[in-house]
């Protein structure tokens, strides 16, 4: 069950229960009146039902953060966090009582309570320690994982050195969605979609605006439409075969509805490339420890995504290895520390011109030995040594494969949006070569070239799985075909 379940049955409406039960002491005084100020409108008086039997932990919640010395950092002392019960809790704050009332009254949204709970708190501090440990203690959550959530929370602020809650609260509400599995529920969907549509705005601009010009200067569809739009492709940077790829399903789809009045042009768009990136089903349960290497050339993003995607396996209650395969550069491989460590992996590394098969192959041992559930292997780009830097990954991939049958279980190419055509070229060079599972597409944050995702799909049937939105841990996201469309031609 999750998180909003959870807090719908603390805090059902009486009139929706089916046995009302005897109020906690949390709510037995209530100042009406506060609550409506917390709220932002009138409270209603009403009579929050007991709390149910503990029948569900926050169970992606990392109770505990790697053994490995080197892995993470002492957490801070929590020393102003008491999991005080929402009874005793009452006597010693009247917002309590306050944000017990105007959390039942609230509409049931993460982002809603995440407002209320934040009402008054303005920076890093004992009051959000307290009103964070307050939500769990009310969300019935173990004490013990509230507090690794906190203290991990905090350890992150310090290290991130973020004070104001306006820095921090998109990464709490990610944070919170994550590990209470929420990331599916409408709010964060929404939040996503939001983030994708500003992500894409000059994407957009490059393609949709011009597409009103197209629909506003056409009223058939016929072949000087089609030629216009094929401009318009072309520009955006999808490419030459992928755009008459498209152009063909397009015109087969409008031959089909037997359509002619571009009017419905948009919406015939959207279904297309809703259709193009549907993914394909593929059998997600592995073997553990899942092995995923990233590969890519220099400066996409590799580094940044790996420390995302560790970042997320945590936040999931995963136990994260990040292995350092990158071992041309020092700086790379110190790079890759700090952010294990700062997520909370365990890292493995061999130095600087360790050979990346034995880094691979000794990481594996050690994500085997300490029952990790999911390794990241960074690897090097440095494209100008085309043939060996092939011939070194393929090494890897047989390297890993003999160690744990399976592994790779995913090969993912990190493709950088930014640079438009050569995203198709990489992706057709690495995929000879190494047979790649899925593709991350880095930097569609600022460019106006994310039309190559639809290139990238259309050529080579490989699945987008995540976006890179900016360079914020939370700024990588499941990417959803459907939400881009919607997003690109709204
Ligand atoms: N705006 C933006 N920058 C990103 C994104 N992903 C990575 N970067 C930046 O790209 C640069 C290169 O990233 P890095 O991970 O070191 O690339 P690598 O050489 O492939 O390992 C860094 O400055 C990152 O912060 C993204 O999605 N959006
Ligand atoms: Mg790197």
């Amino acid at each position: 069950m999750g998180f909003f379940s959870k807090l719908k049955r603390l805090w059902t409406k009486p009139d929706q229960e089916a046995a009302p039960a005897a109020a906690p002491e949390a709510a037995i005084a209530p100042d009406e009146a506060a609550a409506a100020d917390l709220a932002g409108g009138p409270a209603a008086p009403q009579t929050p039902r007991a709390a149910p039997p503990p029948d569900q932990s926050m169970a992606h919640v990392p109770a505990h953060t790697p053994e490995t010395a080197d892995a993470v950092g002492p957490a801070p002392p929590p020393e102003e966090a008491p999991a005080a019960t929402p009874g005793e809790a009452a006597q010693a704050a009247p917002w309590r009582n306050q944000l017990v009332l105007a959390l039942r009254d609230a509409e049931p949204r993460l982002s809603v309570w995440l407002s209320l709970l934040l009402t008054d708190v303005d920076r890093a501090g004992p009051l959000l320690w307290e009103r964070l440990a307050f939500l769990f203690s009310c969300l019935e959550v173990p004490a013990a994982e509230g507090e690794a959530f906190v203290s991990q929370f905090r350890k992150w602020l310090t290290d991130m050195e973020y004070e104001e809650v306006e820095a921090f609260r998109s990464e709490l509400q990610y944070r919170l969605a994550l590990a209470l599995d929420l990331e599916d529920e409408e709010d964060e969907r929404n939040r996503l979609f939001l983030k994708l549509s500003q992500s894409l705005a000059k994407t957009k601009e490059q393609i949709a605006r011009r597409i009103d010009g197209l629909l506003g200067s056409h009223t058939v569809m016929d072949a000087a439409f089609w030629d216009e739009f094929e401009e318009i492709l072309i520009m955006a940077d999808l490419g030459y075969e992928p755009t008459a790829k498209l152009i063909e399903l397009l015109k087969d789809r409008v031959r089909k509805s037997g359509e002619t009045d571009p009017a419905r042009f948009r919406e015939i768009l959207r279904e297309e490339l809703s259709a193009i990136f549907k993914p394909s089903k593929t059998i997600r349960a592995v073997n553990p420890p899942e092995v995923v290497m990233i590969i890519g050339v220099n400066g996409v993003g590799k580094t940044t995504t790996i420390a995302k995607l560790a970042h997320r396996a945590r936040l999931q209650g995963k136990k994260v290895l990040i292995a350092a395969g990158d071992t041309f550069r020092a700086a790379a491989i110190e790079q890759l520390k700090i952010w294990a460590d700062r997520v909370g992996a365990v890292f493995y590394a061999k130095g600087e011109n360790a050979d990346p098969a034995a880094v691979a192959f000794e990481a594996m041992d050690r994500a085997i030995a300490e029952g990790c559930d999911i390794m990241f292997l960074d690897t090097a780009g440095r494209l100008h040594t085309k043939a060996n830097l092939m011939e070194e990954l393929k090494k890897i991939k047989r390297v890993l494969g003999k160690k744990h049958p399976g592994a790779p279980h995913r090969c993912v190419l990190v493709l950088d949006a930014t640079t438009g055509q050569n995203a198709l070229s990489q992706t057709k060079l690495f995929n000879e070569a190494v047979d790649l599972d899925e593709i991350i597409l880095t930097k569609l944050d600022g460019t106006a070239k994310g039309g190559v995702i639809v290139g990238i799909a259309l050529e080579f049937g490989l699945p987008i799985t995540y976006v890179g939105l900016g360079e914020k841990m939370e700024d990588l996201r499941p990417f959803s075909g459907q939400d881009f469309a919607q997003a690109l031609l709204t």
